[in-house]
């Protein structure tokens, strides 16, 4: 059989032709007045998901949690966090989801728990209880670092023994070794696979495998193994999607968890072209001025035809709660706004994977002009701020990373209309201030232009629901000048040429064959025709 025909006739997951939303809840909308975003605000929007087409929410964490990193310290796996609302909401937002055919993703956070938690409230008070050992206690600390600044071990005044964080302090580490603990989570996973959500986001799963000892965090001998028997155990049963955070995959790695003969997960997140923000080697917060778009290409054009269907599956983002807005660092977020935004879309919609779209990066939100400290909120900026204030780095060099690459650039309230907060809340003050060109960038006015970027995300939405070469055709990256991105998606007779020019110079262009159809654009063809030449940011895809 032609390998076209056997991925024609490969087993389908409604995943393959899905398009994910990520909500990070504090952030959305406050219905409660208390300047946080919550389940209900989310609810009250679901008609809107719906307008843009999404299949699913990747909800980031709403469980009980002290809140030392949003969520991310879970205190309860099996209550909701006051703020957020309660169990009842979550019911709701459900079923008013699924009335929308919208599936909800939950994140499941289970390489660490809060200290909060009561697994280790018991395990600090009493040694002796089986708790203790659901977390990773040694009686010195080695050199393992936090990815938030400073040395990953705690001490606890009790016993004097260390524990593990390679979070936050709040944050210890799960023993993944512990039988026991295994099955507690996957009876928790069971509990929320009940209720009747569409899957888990696996937050830094590749850590579950650590060998502390030997200073192995990632890729750990038995991540694997402790992946599968989640999948038996879990929702190996039921058509969901998974996705592992995974910073340290290659396209090999990748291939373990996501072939489908090896009953892992769905896909997992890869970070290499998230790494091009940063020099090589060095911290994130020692990002480029200069982006590198020809490796760009090479780092999509390698997972693309690595990962391809039948070996693995790729997820595809610019964006989430953790990174910067992609328009700031990869697109023109001034002049270009609008264009640039709807270039970098059609360029990563159109190749083979489930594409996530990060709340706001539809109607083209950008990063915040942060320049004090007291303007930052998250524990990693202000931790670095510390360490590096300490080392004598300059506030003013310390700002310039945050306002570049800080994850409250993200995490800024979304941007509703041009009322007082851009209508995220009522209260006097947000958690995080709104961006100050909120008037210009929000839903309301998305929504009135019939050539907003939103309606470009709209459309390849659609597309990606309605048109199986985006699941099944091979992808080939062509050879153009640095700046141009193109590539070709072919299926048997049919081929697809996408065109995308990353920059805001007119480039030469002589690629559009005699004959075509015109499949998405943000620009006029018929002057590149004329021209030979692609104006800034002009993006197309056209079937040959
Ligand atoms: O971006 C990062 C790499 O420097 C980190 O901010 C981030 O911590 C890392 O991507 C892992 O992220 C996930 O786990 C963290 C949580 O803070 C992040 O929000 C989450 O996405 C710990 O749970």
């Amino acid at each position: 059989m032609k390998k076209n025909e056997k991925v024609r006739q490969m087993k389908k997951h409604w995943w393959h032709q899905a398009t994910i939303y990520q909500i990070y809840p504090r952030s959305f909308q406050d219905t409660s007045g208390n300047g946080i975003g919550d389940l209900k605000g989310i609810t009250q929007h679901l008609d809107y998901l719906q307008n843009l087409g999404i299949t699913a929410i990747w909800l980031s964490p709403v469980y009980q949690s002290p809140m030392d990193d949003n969520g991310y310290d879970i205190s309860d796996y099996q209550a909701i966090a006051d703020i957020f609302g309660d169990m009842a909401d979550m019911d709701y937002l459900l079923s008013e989801a699924k009335k929308r055919d919208i599936k909800i993703i939950m994140d499941l956070v289970v390489n660490h728990t809060s200290d909060e938690h009561a697994w280790f409230v018991e395990a600090r008070e009493n040694p002796q209880s089986p708790e203790r050992d659901f977390y990773i206690w040694r009686d010195q600390p080695n050199d393992l670092m936090s990815t938030f600044s400073g040395s990953a071990w705690q001490q606890d005044p009790a016993s004097g023994q260390y524990y593990l964080h390679l979070f936050s302090k709040k944050q210890p580490d799960l023993n993944w070794e512990n039988p026991d603990l295994r099955h507690k989570i996957y009876e928790m996973m069971n509990f929320w696979i009940a209720k009747g959500i569409g899957g888990f986001r696996m937050d830094v799963i590749d850590l579950i495998g650590k060998i502390p000892d030997l200073e192995i965090t990632g890729n750990g001998p038995k991540l694997h193994d402790y992946l599968k028997e989640m999948n038996q155990a879990t929702f190996g049963k039921h058509d969901l999607l998974t996705v592992g955070e995974t910073w340290g995959a290659t396209p090999e790695i990748a291939k373990q968890y996501s072939c489908p003969e090896n009953k892992e997960l769905s896909m997992v997140f890869q970070f290499e072209h998230i790494g091009l923000q940063h020099k090589p080697n060095r911290p994130k917060w020692d990002f480029v001025d200069e982006l590198d778009v020809p490796a760009l290409k090479r780092i999509f054009s390698k997972w693309q035809t690595e990962l391809e269907l039948g070996q693995g599956w790729n997820s595809l983002f610019w964006n989430n709660h953790d990174l910067p807005r992609v328009l700031s660092i990869w697109g023109n977020d001034q002049e270009h706004r609008q264009k640039s935004g709807k270039a970098l879309a059609i360029l990563l919609h159109l190749m083979c994977g489930t594409p996530y779209i990060y709340q706001g990066e539809e109607i083209g939100m950008t990063n915040y002009p942060f320049d004090t400290l007291e303007q930052v909120d998250d524990i990693e900026s202000v931790n670095y701020a510390k360490e590096a204030l300490a080392n004598g780095v300059s506030e003013v060099a310390i700002m310039e990373s945050i306002r570049r690459i800080g994850r409250d650039n993200a995490r800024t309230p979304m941007q509703w209309d041009d009322s007082l907060h851009a209508g995220f809340t009522s209260a006097d003050k947000p958690w995080l201030a709104v961006n100050p060109n909120y008037k210009e960038i929000n839903v309301a006015k998305a929504l009135a232009d019939k050539e907003s970027l939103f309606y470009t995300y709209q459309k390849l939405i659609t597309l990606r629901k309605e048109q199986d070469w985006l699941v099944d055709a091979d992808f080939n990256l062509l050879e153009t000048a640095d700046k141009i991105f193109a590539y070709e998606r072919r299926l048997e007779k049919e081929t697809y040429l996408i065109v995308v020019n990353l920059s805001n110079q007119t480039q030469d262009f002589e690629g559009l064959p005699a004959h075509y159809q015109t499949i998405i654009s943000n620009t006029d063809l018929n002057h590149i025709e004329k021209t030979g030449q692609l104006a800034a940011w002009d993006a197309f895809c056209i079937k040959k």
